[in-house]
């Protein structure tokens, strides 16, 4: 078993799944036919960062994903595609964004795909449903579990370590 988790975003309407949080369920459904979903996070509502202009709604997933990433991203890009994502601009808004966050403790980088993601420790919108999902995950880079991640970015800056 490879423990995938993936992060959803989206914060545009679907023409048949309505509103942010109804396309997160559909996509949900839609993962599961894929691989095996092992956890799910509850959906977030979160501000946009970036040049977005409306709020997204956020979640987790992990799956079991034993085959190569390469084929997991090409297959998430395939269904970004089917719910309508057209390319657009960088952060831009979105009716559905879906990143690979993290495969176990594996550690890529290629032109197509990094994992762990990029930008994942900056990223409330990704560390708290990570958190419910895997709290005890640990980065690779600098072997800090996604709660300790999310506490050192909640961290008041300038304030010393407790
Ligand atoms: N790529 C490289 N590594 C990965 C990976 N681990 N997972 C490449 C997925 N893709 C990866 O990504 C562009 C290219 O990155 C892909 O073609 C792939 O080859 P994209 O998802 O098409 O573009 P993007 O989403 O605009 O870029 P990026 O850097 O993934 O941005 P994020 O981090 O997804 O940020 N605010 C809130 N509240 N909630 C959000 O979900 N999302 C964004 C986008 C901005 N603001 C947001 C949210
Ligand atoms: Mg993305």
């Amino acid at each position: 078993m490879a423990i995938t988790l993936i992060a959803l975003g989206s914060n545009r309407c679907h023409g048949r799944h309505g509103r942010p949080a109804g396309v997160l369920r559909a996509v949900l459904a839609e993962l599961a036919l894929l691989a095996p979903v092992l956890r799910v996070s509850p959906l977030f509502d979160t501000a946009p960062i970036g040049p977005g202009s409306r709020r997204y709604a956020n979640a987790v997933a992990a799956i079991d994903w034993p085959g190569a990433p390469a084929s997991l991203l090409g297959a998430l890009k395939a269904m970004e595609r089917e719910f309508g994502r057209r390319p657009g601009q960088r952060w831009g808004d979105r009716v559905l964004d879906l990143d690979i966050i993290a495969s176990e403790r594996l550690r890529l980088h290629t032109r197509r795909l990094t994992v762990p993601h990029r930008h994942l420790a900056q990223r409330r919108f990704v560390l708290d449903p990570l958190v419910t999902v895997a709290p005890e995950w640990r980065h690779p880079a600098n072997n800090l579990t996604a709660r300790q991640l999310r506490a050192r970015l909640l961290r008041p800056k300038g304030l010393p370590r407790a």
